[in-house]
């Protein structure tokens, strides 16, 4: 596609799904599926929180080292699944040929170039020649930050310290950014305080997605109403057996309020 193609230039069908569901249902869920928990029997429980209501399933995890892992994991929630196959890359070897999607992000806050741009310019060929569906989305960690914290190098926004979240949101948003994720960091003991959302939010013209540390309706419906149009959860569906009704307890408390 060369550059005068570019003013014809639309949505891609992931991206035009995830908004068309977010405008239905004021706010939505994704599940976070990560290929390390090998004992995870993934295109099971990804049928179940599909479900459950789950709008798309997100498979990356901080650690990730195996391509080829990633491939069957991929290879096997898509053939258990309608909904889409969303890449969460943590580095190169995040990057499926046989995903629907990839957050194309950018970790705002880290302190290291190569989480910022360097592994973007790395991979950029290759998910242009797979044809996966790029989705541009500036990440930004918070509070504990978890594994993504460490690994990511970031320089995580203090809990109390809103404002700062607030400019880095911002910036992605001008710099050209569809979606900004808060990332309280997964297994987070607090979740992206209500504060920061309310505030983030206030500002932001863009879709906001925030993850980390949630485990229930309450506390999803809470970060939901204060302005989140996306929950993501990944830690529950590894801690239950009743995926479904533990997802669907999720999204009946945040969409349609
Ligand atoms: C991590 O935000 C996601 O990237 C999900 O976090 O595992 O705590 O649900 P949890």
């Amino acid at each position: 596609m060369g550059w005068k193609d570019m003013r014809k230039w639309r949505l891609g069908r992931v991206e035009e799904y995830l908004l068309n569901r977010i405008e239905e249902e004021d706010a939505i869920h994704l599940t976070l599926l990560d290929p390390e928990r090998v004992e995870m029997a993934f295109a099971e429980v990804a049928s179940e929180a599909e479900k459950g209501g789950t709008a798309a399933i997100m498979v990356g995890g901080s650690t990730l080292a195996s391509q080829s892992d990633l491939d069957e994991v991929v290879k096997a929630i898509k053939k258990a699944v309608k909904v889409p196959v969303i890449l969460f890359p943590n580095n190169i070897s995040g990057v499926s040929r046989y995903a629907d999607a990839i957050w194309f992000m950018s970790l705002l806050n880290s302190s290291n170039t190569y989480y910022l741009i360097d592994v973007q310019a790395l991979t950029a060929r290759i998910i242009k020649q797979y044809g996966i569906e790029p989705i541009p989305m500036g990440y930004i960690i918070v509070g504990e930050g978890g594994a993504a914290g460490y690994i990511g190098q970031a320089r995580p926004i203090p809990y109390d310290h809103p404002e700062i979240a607030v400019g880095y949101s911002l910036a992605g948003e001008l710099l050209g950014m569809h979606f900004i994720y808060l990332e309280a960091g997964s297994g987070a003991k607090r979740p992206v305080p209500l504060e920061m959302v309310r505030m983030v939010k206030r500002y932001l013209s863009i879709p906001l997605i925030v993850g980390g540390g949630i485990r229930d309706g309450d506390s999803a419906r809470r970060i939901a109403e204060s302005g989140a149009d996306v929950i993501v959860t990944g830690t529950l569906v590894e801690e239950t057996e009743m995926v479904r009704e533990r997802i669907a307890e999720i999204v009946s408390q945040i969409s349609h309020r």
